[in-house]
């Protein structure tokens, strides 16, 4: 997998705040030689060594999966990417696991999270970043494992300390003098996705430079350390009835992601259908087939064709949320949807 001894990002100091200043600059003035040359500089490799090395101090116990003996490097079919899979557990962490992609046209991509045990209701760490020559798509979140629409109480359990972190990086669209265009919202989005993201979620989507890719590392750092620290400050729940809700909700994500992940048709171009299909079910989301037995269906009936099979779109509700559909307080803010 990643050894900490092979990279150096530790030595690299990330300033956020004097790059903002650039970043707002840079928005202005569109060069696409530069982009192109800022993403192949760049590279997810450092993201999931922070995030190993800062799990290892938080955690003496992480340990590899299981599922590193069928998940490690693949080719894809024309050569051109590789896929670096890792995966690791401790006592609270079901699966901590990474997809880094790298190909030789300057596509990149990484899909990071963290699943924790049944025992805990922590959010779940997100963190998915598509980068190609012309863009670069993210969302970095802790997920939530429960309704944060509805359930207040869950929302202010994990999230009304974290409101803060959220702002740090999201648009200032109020303020007209100081704004600067940090990871603003990245326009409309598959509306069911939202149900799975918390108020603090980066959605962006930016062309590259070095700015960015900084600001976005230094984002990742500061919600992986965010996580940890709930994920150490978390205690064990003892009923079991609220022991198998936390399951079903996770099981429900998973379902989600596995049937409607939009990497999927990347993986199934770059590796086949067959492994395409394995990596997401075994191994991205893991524990969709240990985890419960209920089908996508029971859980998302809307999608179910006349016929019985389960519909193609990625979206029945179409795409919405133009703007960051949260206020500053994290109060929900956008149009209610089913
Ligand atoms: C696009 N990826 C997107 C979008 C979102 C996400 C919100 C915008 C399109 C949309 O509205 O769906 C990510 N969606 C998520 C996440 C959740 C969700 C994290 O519901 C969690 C609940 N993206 C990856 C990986 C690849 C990838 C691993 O994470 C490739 C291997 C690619 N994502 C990718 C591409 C697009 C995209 C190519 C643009 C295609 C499109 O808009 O459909």
């Amino acid at each position: 997998c990643f050894s900490s001894s092979s990279s150096s990002f530790l030595t690299t100091s990330i300033k956020p705040h004097p790059l903002f200043l650039s970043v707002t600059k840079n928005e202005r003035r569109p060069c696409s030689t530069k982009a192109a040359a800022a993403a192949s500089a760049f590279s997810y490799n450092k993201f999931v060594q922070f995030a190993l090395d800062e799990t290892k101090l938080s955690t003496s116990d992480l340990i590899p999966s299981y599922l590193q003996n069928d998940f490690g490097t693949l080719k894809a079919v024309d050569g051109k990417a590789e896929l670096k899979m890792c995966s690791y557990q401790a006592p609270k962490i079901r699966l901590l696991r990474s997809l880094f992609i790298e190909q030789s046209d300057g596509m990149q991509v990484l899909d990071f999270a963290a699943f924790p045990e049944a025992e805990f209701d922590l959010p779940i760490f997100c963190a998915n970043f598509f980068t190609s020559v012309n863009t670069n798509i993210v969302v970095l979140d802790l997920n939530p494992l429960h309704d944060v629409m509805n359930e207040t109480h869950y929302k202010q359990k994990y999230y009304r300390s974290l409101i803060p972190l959220g702002l740090k990086y999201a648009e200032c669209a109020n303020l007209t003098t100081d704004c600067m265009q940090l990871l603003p919202w990245g326009g409309k989005l598959t509306s069911e996705s939202l149900k799975f993201f918390s108020p603090i979620v980066i959605w962006t989507r930016f062309s590259s430079s070095h700015e960015k890719h900084n600001l976005l590392f230094s984002a990742f750092t500061d919600y992986y350390k965010a996580w940890l620290s709930l994920m150490n400050e978390a205690t064990e729940e003892t009923n079991a009835s609220r022991i198998s809700l936390n399951q079903e909700a996770q099981h429900r994500y998973l379902t989600w992601r596995a049937q409607k992940d939009p990497g999927y048709h990347v993986l199934k171009r770059l590796i086949g259908e067959t492994h395409a299909k394995d990596v997401v079910k075994k191994f991205l989301f893991h524990g969709v087939n240990e985890l419960g037995n209920k089908t996508f269906l029971d859980y998302f009936p809307e999608y179910e064709c006349e016929d019985g099979s389960v519909n193609e779109k990625r979206s029945m509700v179409g795409k919405s949320f133009e703007n960051r559909p949260w206020d500053d307080r994290g109060v929900f803010i956008g149009d209610t949807f089913t």
